[in-house]
């Protein structure tokens, strides 16, 4: 593989996608060995096929918000690979949100889907639509007219969305029922969903919950565990709630969140009442990290930081793609850090992860560690698929021995000589090996 060459060639048909050419190089830095000595991906063109989509839909998003003013946002649909299943993946909905981030997450997406086991291809979507301070009219809305272009390309057995940055439950069911009524079938079309109506329980918590399951798997190659263990986690979305609810439910205690303006410092913890609280705080729409040091008087809210600066143990980033940089990182190996497990996708900048491999910190990348979400889904599909609901005991078992399984094989491609596990290695190696026979077997498509 010449590495370069094939980076030099991307950045030349993909200008300035720097995200989607960073989630790239990332892979194929990890899997150059492997490709090597197997000469008959070369010759199937593996490479030059997996880093292109297998196709991407784009359209506009036309809605009108409640003083009768139009908006027009764009809309996206990446079907990326579906060698090992049906595309597969969320849909993010954020200002920032554009063709490079969306192409970075559903190129993770594939490597991801492959390491759960289950039968599932990598997509993803979104949209550069704000939720930020919409009335639930106009997310109803916007989600009727963004599913309105959607609908066409996907389906139970072809493409299954899910949610991601700004799209939870409730956008979900906007999502769903626009869909319903279109194709006219109820159908595990997306995952997501609520309970009554076909949804897994357990899926709004899975990733946080298979992240700490993923660290605590970590943990364990040392001896170690949660337990009177100090937590930085950033973000307090889906994945960071979760994240909280287990670290806690495990005996550590969680010190910081953070949103986009700053971090939270709570030397006592964020466990109980507090997180409820917060849940309150983020139901109703509002900005959910200043008000916290106003309800809890001895947390400190850093203005513009990140949580990384502080003394812990384990560190969970769970907001954003690159949340966390050199600076970061050198400040967390300087206070000690043990663990780095990664809940939200590529939060780690390539200098970052360097610096924790370099200095032989136990270091998890986002598709290994925060695969229990989209397993989860995959255990909602299944769930659909034969027209069954598990009760939370069977779902949190079956999560449970993936995220155990995922661990497994990262340990298996990533374990060096000196016995350091290179998570990022591993997880790459597997996930690829996995989509790379897949295609072998299924000819030049
Ligand atoms: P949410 O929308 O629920 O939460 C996102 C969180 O990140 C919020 O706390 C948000 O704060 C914060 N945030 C957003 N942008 C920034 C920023 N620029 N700087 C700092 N904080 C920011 O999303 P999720 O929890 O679902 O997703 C979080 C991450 O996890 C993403 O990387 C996502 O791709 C990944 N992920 C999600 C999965 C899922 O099942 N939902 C599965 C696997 C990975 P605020 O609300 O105040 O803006
Ligand atoms: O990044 C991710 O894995 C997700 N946002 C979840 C995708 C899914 O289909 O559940």
């Amino acid at each position: 593989m010449n590495l370069e060459k094939i980076m030099t060639d991307l950045e030349k048909k993909h200008p300035g996608e720097v995200e989607y050419l960073q989630a790239v190089r990332e892979v194929l830095e990890s899997i150059e060995e492997v490709y090597n000595e197997n000469p008959q991906f070369e010759s199937a063109g593996i490479l030059e096929r997996i880093v292109e989509p297998d196709r991407i839909l784009t359209f506009k998003v036309p809605w009108v918000d409640d003083s009768g003013k139009v908006h027009v946002n764009l809309g996206y649909r990446i079907q990326f690979n579906g060698a090992i299943g049906p595309y597969k993946g969320g849909l993010r909905f954020h200002p920032s949100v554009n063709l490079s981030i969306l192409k970075f997450l559903g190129f993770e997406q594939i490597f991801k889907n492959s390491l759960t086991t289950l039968p599932m291809g990598g997509g993803k979507g979104g949209s550069d639509f704000d939720p930020k301070g919409k009335s639930n009219g106009e997310i109803m809305r916007f989600c009727q007219a963004f599913m309105l272009e959607l609908w066409k390309m996907i389906g139970p057995e072809t493409d299954v969305p899910a949610g991601d940055i700004g799209v939870g439950g409730r956008e979900i069911g906007y999502l769903f029922g626009m869909y319903k009524k279109l194709a006219q079938e109820h159908t595990g079309v997306l995952t997501g969903k609520g309970r009554n109506w076909g949804g897994s329980i357990m899926r709004p918590e899975a990733t946080g919950f298979g992240a700490v399951y993923f660290a605590h798997e970590m943990l364990k190659t040392k001896g170690l565990d949660f337990k009177g263990k100090t937590v930085a986690i950033s973000g307090f979305g889906n994945v960071a709630w979760g994240a909280v609810t287990k670290v806690n439910e495990l005996g550590g205690k969680v010190v910081t969140i953070s949103g986009p303006d700053g971090y939270i410092y709570d030397p006592e913890g964020i466990s109980g009442s507090k997180i409820e609280y917060l849940l309150e705080l983020r139901a109703s729409n509002q900005d959910i990290v200043k008000p916290y040091s106003y309800e809890f008087p001895n947390a400190q809210f850093h203005q513009g930081k990140r949580p990384w600066e502080v003394k812990c143990d384990v560190a969970l980033p769970c907001a954003t793609q690159n949340e966390l940089g050199l600076e970061d990182a050198k400040n967390l190996i300087k206070n000690g850090v043990i663990c780095v497990a990664e809940g939200a996708n590529m939060p780690s900048t390539p200098d970052a992860v360097n610096a924790f491999l370099d200095h032989k910190i136990m270091f998890g990348p986002g598709k290994a560690v925060n695969a229990g979400g989209v397993a989860t889904s995959g255990l909602e599909m299944t769930q659909n698929s034969m027209k069954i609901s598990w009760t939370a005991e069977e779902v949190d078992a079956k999560l449970h021995q993936i995220m155990t399984d995922i661990h497994g094989q990262c340990v298996k491609y990533g374990k060096q000589d000196d016995g350091f596990v290179n998570y990022v290695k591993g997880a790459n190696i597997a996930g690829f090996l996995k989509v790379a026979n897949a295609m072998l077997d299924q000819g030049v498509v």
